[in-house]
């Protein structure tokens, strides 16, 4: 698997602007900006740290699945994204290897990402996301 670092871990979050506080002023992280996803129903946080990022995810509606994944288990770490230079090519490997895929071709991420889920079931209950940068 050609994955690179470790692009963000996402965090599921009632609301950014009364959660982002802690990130920004306690632990000193600076702000990247903000982005509403309107496909996946979240709007989007980014602080950097280091070489990654904490991704915090607020749900737009009461349909996003950020929002039904916190009505079963509360907010808390929601995602772990690693960065690839190729999501086709990695897709299509764990495809061929019987690896269980949430989403087989890309989808949209944020600043102008391709993203793919892998099931959890593969990864012991954790959701990882596979991001290749976008030529934003
Ligand atoms: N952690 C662990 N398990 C999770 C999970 C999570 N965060 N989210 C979903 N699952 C589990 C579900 O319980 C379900 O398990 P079973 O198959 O055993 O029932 C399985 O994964 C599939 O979930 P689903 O909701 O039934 O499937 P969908 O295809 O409808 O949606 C997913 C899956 C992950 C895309 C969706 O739940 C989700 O979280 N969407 C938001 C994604 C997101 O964070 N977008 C922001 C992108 C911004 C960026 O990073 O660039």
């Amino acid at each position: 698997m050609a994955v690179k670092s470790v692009s963000h871990i996402g965090i599921a979050v009632e609301n950014i602007a009364e959660t982002i506080g802690f990130y920004q002023n306690v632990l000193g992280l600076p702000v990247e900006g903000e982005e509403v996803v309107e496909e996946q129903k979240v709007k989007v946080a980014f602080l950097t740290v280091g070489e990654t990022r904490v991704e915090l995810l607020e749900p737009t509606s009461d349909e996003s699945p950020v929002k039904k994944f916190m009505e079963k288990k509360g907010p808390g770490v929601h995602h772990l994204a690693f960065s690839v230079d190729d999501i086709d090519v990695e897709l299509a490997r764990l495809k061929a290897a019987g690896v269980r895929l949430i989403d087989e071709t890309p989808r949209r991420g944020a600043h102008g990402t391709r993203i793919a889920f892998i099931h959890p079931k593969e990864s012991n209950g954790v959701l990882v996301e596979l991001t290749q940068q976008g030529s934003h």
